[in-house]
């Protein structure tokens, strides 16, 4: 039976700008009007995705809507994370066309036009703003910035299998449909949304960029963490190995490892330098080492989430409790194998391991809730 039609109200979208935002206050309503003067003609919205900054950027958006509503505002309260607030910006849009940008301004919204066109005219189904192509530039970065960018674009290939000149770009256009074939297999960690789209997404799909200039920062201040470089590592192995295992464990193992180091390190100021006992030092850096690994893992492995002041007292209880459980499958495990035959090494490796497994697995859910 066929329902009956529902009453048309408001023109749909045709293209949703996605801005990923943290403490871009000073500097929203001036894109709302550089788009709206750059977009004319367009049937545009704004999607602000803001992970609750403390400058009330989100409450400035919803005032901001009280004007215009093509501005609305998604809110995400404990999280931090570009790539993954653009994905979530783009899936609660409904329009045909999506776009992402920054909130500074340092993307041209001018641009923003000639990437649209580009899509209508069918002549591409992602169109991306490079600053490495004939036209573009990165503006006044300093010497240091642009061999990172260039050494990480070398890098982005291993994963990409193709040629694209600014994989790095945070400014592109691309039609729902690109999203939606690969939105499953994002990887959505750090900073670097295109490359993550480009990496999933199939051969068939037709790229192309447009040239423009990085422009100055309107107001505000960059947010480009000391996180950048591990996280975009991070993006890399998950694209290259995170079908097999989930690059978080990978990073817990090897976090793991240095925390060894640190126990050593403990242990032979206590116990040879200082003149403790074994038992008190063994103890001693048993307790400073999952301490280590708690905060090293919480700044690193969990970055988009990391604990802060009363939460990170309780998750390093929480991962205390979880360390000495783990221990005590080691041993059980261990001893186990070993009076069964199983040779020594061989029996301390699957006692480490699945400790490790443990470890990791029960952290992931009750220290993080990841
Ligand atoms: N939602 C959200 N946006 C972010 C986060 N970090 C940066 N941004 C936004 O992403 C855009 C690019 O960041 P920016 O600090 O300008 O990086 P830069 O241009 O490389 O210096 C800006 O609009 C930021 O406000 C984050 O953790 N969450
Ligand atoms: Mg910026």
């Amino acid at each position: 039976m066929s329902q009956p039609a529902l009453t048309a109200v408001g023109a749909p979208a045709q293209i949703s700008v996605v801005v990923p935002t943290y403490n871009e206050r000073g500097n929203l309503l001036e894109l709302t009007r550089r788009l709206d003067a750059a977009l004319e003609g367009f049937a545009w919205e704004l999607i602000v995705v803001d992970d609750d900054s403390p400058d009330g950027t989100a409450a400035h958006a919803r005032d901001i809507y009280t004007q215009d509503t093509r501005v609305r505002c998604l809110r995400r309260i404990g999280r931090r994370g570009l790539s993954s607030a653009c994905i979530e910006g783009m899936l609660a849009s409904s329009a045909p066309l999506l776009a992402v940008m920054d909130g500074d301004l340092q993307h041209d919204p001018a641009v923003l036009r000639t990437m649209l066109l580009t899509l209508l005219r069918e002549e591409a189904d992602l169109v991306i703003g490079s600053r490495y192509v004939a036209g573009g530039s990165v503006g006044d970065w300093n010497s240091q910035r642009v061999m990172i960018s260039r050494v990480a674009t070398r890098l982005s290939t291993l994963v990409t299998h193709r040629e694209i000149s600014d994989p790095m770009s945070g400014f592109f256009a691309l039609r729902r449909e690109v999203l939606d074939s690969c939105v499953k297999d994002l990887s959505s960690l750090g900073f670097k949304i295109l490359l993550d789209i480009v990496a999933s997404s199939k051969p068939s799909v037709r790229i192309t960029e447009v040239p423009f200039t990085f422009g100055e920062r309107l107001t505000g201040e960059s947010k480009l963490s000391t996180n950048v470089v591990w996280e975009y590592l991070l993006l890399l192995a998950d694209k290259l190995v995170g079908r097999y295992v989930p690059v978080r464990f990978l990073a817990f193992a090897a976090i793991g490892a240095l925390g060894v180091g640190v126990h050593f390190l403990v242990l032979s100021i206590a116990f040879k330098g200082v003149g403790l006992s074994f038992a008190v030092g063994q103890s001693a850096a048993t307790l400073i080492a999952i301490a280590f690994n708690f905060s090293v893992n919480n700044l690193l492995t969990y970055s988009g989430q990391s604990l802060r002041g009363k939460r990170w007292l309780r998750g390093l209880a929480s991962f205390y409790l979880i360390c000495g459980i783990g221990a005590l499958a080691n041993i059980g495990i261990s001893s186990y194998l070993f009076g069964n035959e199983t040779s020594w090494p061989v029996a301390a490796l699957a006692g480490i391991a699945m400790s490790s497994v443990w470890n990791y697995a029960v952290s992931a859910r009750y220290t993080w809730k990841a």
